[in-house]
C-alpha cells in the first residue's frame, strides 16, 4: 500500500460501507456486543437523513426493532395498519389482512428510521464518517481487506483514508462499490426487468383514506400510501422511459383522480407535489452474497421492486443474520454461521421476490408482453383474484402472511 502525507490509515474489526438501514442496524447490533466498527458513507448526514424512500415496516421487523431498543421513534410516531384496499372498475375490495394473521404493518418513513438509528449509534459512541465515499476495496484474496475512502479536509484538500478490518460489510446499496469488488467468476447475478415504470410522487397532502390503496385501471396502476398525517406517497404506472418532466403536476392529479376513482365519496385532496421520480420495476439477486471477508447486505446484494414494499425489510433482516455470524466469530472464533450467511438469507429473499412478482401481476396489465395481447383476459383474471382475496379465507391468509411479513424461512 502506497502511504504518503495525504493518506491516513486506521484499523477496526468490521468496516461498514454505507449508512442506510442495513449498515446502521449492523453497526448497532455489533456495538451492543462491544465489537468495533466504523461506517463510511458517501453522502452528508443531512442527505441520508432526508432521503424519502420506504414507509412500510413488516410485523417481524417492528418486533425486532422493539426487542433491540431501536424503536423509540417508531413507537411514538409509527402508524399501525391492518387493512388495505384494492380498486378495480370503481369497486372497492377491502382486505383486512391484519385480522387474518394477527399481525400489522407499520407506516414509518425510512428517513425517520435512518435518523433514529444514526442518533442512537452516535450517542453510544459509534463512528460514522459522512462524506467519505469508499473508492476502492483491496486485500480480499489475502483475507486482509482494506477499504479506501476519499474525503476533503477543512482546507478542501483531497485526501485518502485506508481502513483495515477483519471483515468488510458492503451495505452500500445498488450503486455502491462493494458488489463490483467481487470477481464476477465467483458470483451469479439473476435479474428481471418488468418493462414497467412507476412515477413515485410525494405530495404535501393528507391521504384521502388511512388505508393503503392499490388501484387497477385500464390506463395503468395507481397507488395511494399515507406516510404522515400531512404527506402522502402516490404511484402512477408509466413507461419506464418516461422522465419526471413528462409529468407536470396537473397531469399527475388528473391521472390520479381518474385511476383512483371509486364508489362513494373519496375525493383526492390536491396540493403541492414535493418530489417525483420515475422508478424502473426490476429485480436482482446476487448469489452468493459474500466473497472471502466481504459480506453484502441489503440493496447491495439484491433489489426488489417497491411493489410489495419489502426492500428495507430485507435489508434489516440481512443485517440481523450477518451480525449473528460476526458475533459468533468474535465470541468463539467460530466462522460457521458467517460461512452460511448467504445460504441462510437467500431462501427468504427468493420467497419475497416471489411475492413481489405475484403482486406485480395482480396490479399491472402489462406485466409481460403476452398479457398485453390478452388484456381483456388478464383483466378478468385480476378481478377473479381480487374476489378470491375477499372471499376465501385461505387465499387471503396466504396473501396476509406475505404482505405483513409473518412468513419466516
Ligand atoms: P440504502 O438505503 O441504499 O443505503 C446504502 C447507503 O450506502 C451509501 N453508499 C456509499 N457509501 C460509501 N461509499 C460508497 N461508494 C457508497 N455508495 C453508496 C449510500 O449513500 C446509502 O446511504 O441501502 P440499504 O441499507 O440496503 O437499504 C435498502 C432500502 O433503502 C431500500 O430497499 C428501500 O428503500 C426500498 N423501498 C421500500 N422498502 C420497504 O421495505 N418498504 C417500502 O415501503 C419501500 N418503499 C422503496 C420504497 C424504495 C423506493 N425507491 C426510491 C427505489 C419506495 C421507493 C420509492
Amino acid at each position: 500500500m502506497h502511504v504518503n502525507e495525504n493518506v491516513k490509515c486506521i484499523r477496526t474489526q468490521v468496516a461498514i460501507v454505507g449508512a442506510g438501514p442495513a449498515g446502521l442496524i449492523l453497526a448497532l447490533l455489533l456495538q451492543k456486543e462491544g465489537i468495533d466498527s466504523i461506517i463510511v458513507e458517501r453522502q452528508s448526514r443531512s442527505h441520508v437523513e432526508t432521503r424519502a424512500r420506504a414507509g412500510l415496516i413488516e410485523h417481524h421487523i417492528v418486533e425486532f426493532l422493539q426487542h433491540h431498543g431501536f424503536s423509540e421513534g417508531l413507537d411514538l410516531n409509527g402508524i399501525p395498519h391492518t387493512t388495505c384496499e384494492f380498486r378495480q372498475n370503481g369497486r372497492r375490495y377491502k382486505i383486512p389482512y391484519g385480522d387474518r394473521v394477527g399481525g400489522s404493518h407499520y407506516v414509518y418513513p425510512q428517513q425517520f428510521v435512518v435518523q433514529d438509528l444514526i442518533r442512537l449509534f452516535i450517542s453510544r459512541g459509534g463512528k460514522i464518517l459522512f462524506s467519505h465515499p469508499a473508492v476502492k476495496i483491496e486485500g480480499l484474496e489475502d483475507n486482509l481487506p482494506v477499504v479506501t475512502c476519499s474525503y476533503q479536509d477543512d482546507d478542501s484538500r483531497n485526501l485518502l483514508l485506508h481502513i483495515q478490518a477483519d471483515y468488510l460489510a458492503g451495505c452500500d446499496g445498488f450503486h455502491g462499490i462493494s458488489r463490483s469488488s467481487i470477481p464476477i467468476t465467483h458470483v451469479k447475478t439473476i435479474t428481471k426487468q418488468y418493462g414497467i415504470g412507476w412515477l413515485a410522487i410525494l405530495a404535501e397532502v393528507p391521504s384521502s383514506t388511512e388505508k393503503l390503496v392499490y388501484a387497477l385501471h385500464k390506463s395503468g396502476f395507481a397507488g395511494q400510501m399515507p406516510r404522515t398525517s400531512q404527506i402522502t406517497r402516490f404511484y402512477l404506472e408509466c413507461p419506464p422511459s418516461d422522465l419526471s418532466s413528462d409529468w407536470p403536476d396537473d397531469r399527475i392529479w388528473s391521472e390520479l383522480d381518474k385511476r383512483l376513482a371509486v364508489e362513494g365519496d373519496n375525493k383526492l385532496i390536491h396540493g403541492p407535489i414535493i418530489e417525483k421520480r420515475v422508478l424502473n420495476m426490476r429485480s436482482f439477486v446476487m448469489e452468493p452474497m459474500q466473497y472471502k471477508n466481504l459480506l453484502l447486505a441489503g440493496d447491495a446484494a439484491h433489489i426488489i421492486t417497491p411493489v410489495g414494499a419489502k426492500g428495507m425489510n430485507l435489508a434489516i433482516a440481512d443485517a440481523d443474520v450477518l451480525s449473528q455470524g460476526l458475533i459468533q466469530y468474535y465470541r468463539n472464533q467460530d466462522k460457521s454461521l458467517l460461512k452460511e450467511y448467504s445460504n441462510i438469507r437467500l431462501p427468504h429473499i427468493w420467497k419475497t421476490q416471489e411475492f413481489s412478482d405475484w403482486m406485480i401481476r395482480l396490479i399491472h396489465h402489462t406485466a409481460d408482453t403476452d398479457e398485453n395481447k390478452y388484456q381483456a383476459f388478464s383483466n378478468r383474471l385480476r378481478q377473479a383474484r381480487l374476489e378470491r382475496l375477499q372471499q376465501s379465507d385461505t387465499y387471503a391468509k396466504l396473501f396476509a402472511e406475505d404482505y405483513v411479513g409473518l412468513w419466516k424461512p
